[in-house]
């Protein structure tokens, strides 16, 4: 059975894409750090899906917590075929001269060594198999920056680069390179942007349909699902709604 090895399972993206992956018979492991999360998504999964579920619950910001808990899984599970590196987020929004360090070292942190941390850990089961296949959550601020996203549109700018580079690296091993990059989804991203102010977070989405987790999920597992000779390198998803990092078309009412 295929495994596909999901980071930031807890909300959003993550958690739809371990339910799609398990719909279509995948077992998953699910990653994040809040464990009670992962608990009630595992029994979402068995009770409904025939597939099975590992719980992994670590900051990726911390490279001993990454290494310790990927090395504990058991050696059937340790034959990932999929690694999905979505764990991310914004902190912040502000113009580079009022920014925060710790925001940026908080977004520094998990969007680029995280997944660097997770990537380097995991990715000698691919190249002893010479097979796999890695998927990048990045975002349109990795294409295009926009005003006051400073930093997280450097962090998404370097996941570009990354995936772009892996893409090479990784060609004599036969392991794929994805790149996902969303526009404007509601998940619990703009909360965590804005400190828990739902309000806040809720006017980012007003006035139009923003993505939904399942869009992504559904493209995602789309990448994962395709023949063997064949690779979606780069993709760029946005609601109807959204013309690049900053055009929206919004009602008013
Ligand atoms: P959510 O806030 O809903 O989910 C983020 C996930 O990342 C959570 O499961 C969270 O788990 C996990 N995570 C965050 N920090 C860490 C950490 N230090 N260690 C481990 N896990 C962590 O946001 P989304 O689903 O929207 O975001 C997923 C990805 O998609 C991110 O990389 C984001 O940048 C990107 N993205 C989002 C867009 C959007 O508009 N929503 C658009 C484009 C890209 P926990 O807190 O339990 O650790
Ligand atoms: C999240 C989408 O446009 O808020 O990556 O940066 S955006």
């Amino acid at each position: 059975m295929a495994i596909a090895f999901i980071t930031g399972a807890t909300a959003g993206f993550g958690k739809a894409t371990a339910i799609k992956f398990a719909q279509f018979g995948w077992d998953v492991i699910i990653t994040g750090r809040r464990q009670s999360r992962l608990d009630q998504l595992e029994q979402e999964i068995i009770e409904t899906y025939e597939t099975k579920v590992f719980t992994l619950s670590f900051d990726v910001r911390n490279n001993d917590e990454v290494v310790a808990a990927i090395q504990s899984l058991p050696h059937e599970w340790k034959k990932i075929d999929v690694l999905v590196n979505n764990a991310g987020l914004a902190s912040g929004l502000a113009a580079i001269q009022d920014g925060d360090l710790s925001d940026w070292e908080t977004m520094i942190d998990t969007n680029v060594k995280g997944l660097l941390y997770v990537t380097k850990a995991i990715l000698p089961f691919m190249t002893e198999r010479k097979s796999g296949h890695i998927i990048n959550i990045g975002s349109i601020a990795g294409k295009e920056a926009y005003a006051k996203g400073n930093v997280y549109c450097a962090t998404k700018h370097a996941v570009d680069a990354l995936s772009k580079s892996m893409r090479i690296d990784l060609l004599p091993f036969g392991i794929k390179v994805t790149a996902i990059n969303p526009g404007a989804a509601e998940t619990e991203f703009s909360i965590v942007r804005f400190k828990g102010d739902t309000d806040k977070a809720a006017q980012v989405y007003k006035g139009y349909e923003p993505l939904k987790p399942e869009d992504i999920a559904e493209v995602i597992y789309f990448a994962a699902s395709r023949p063997a000779h064949v690779v979606l390198n780069d993709i760029i998803i946005t609601p109807l709604a959204q013309a690049n990092t900053s055009n929206f078309l919004k009602s008013t009412n």
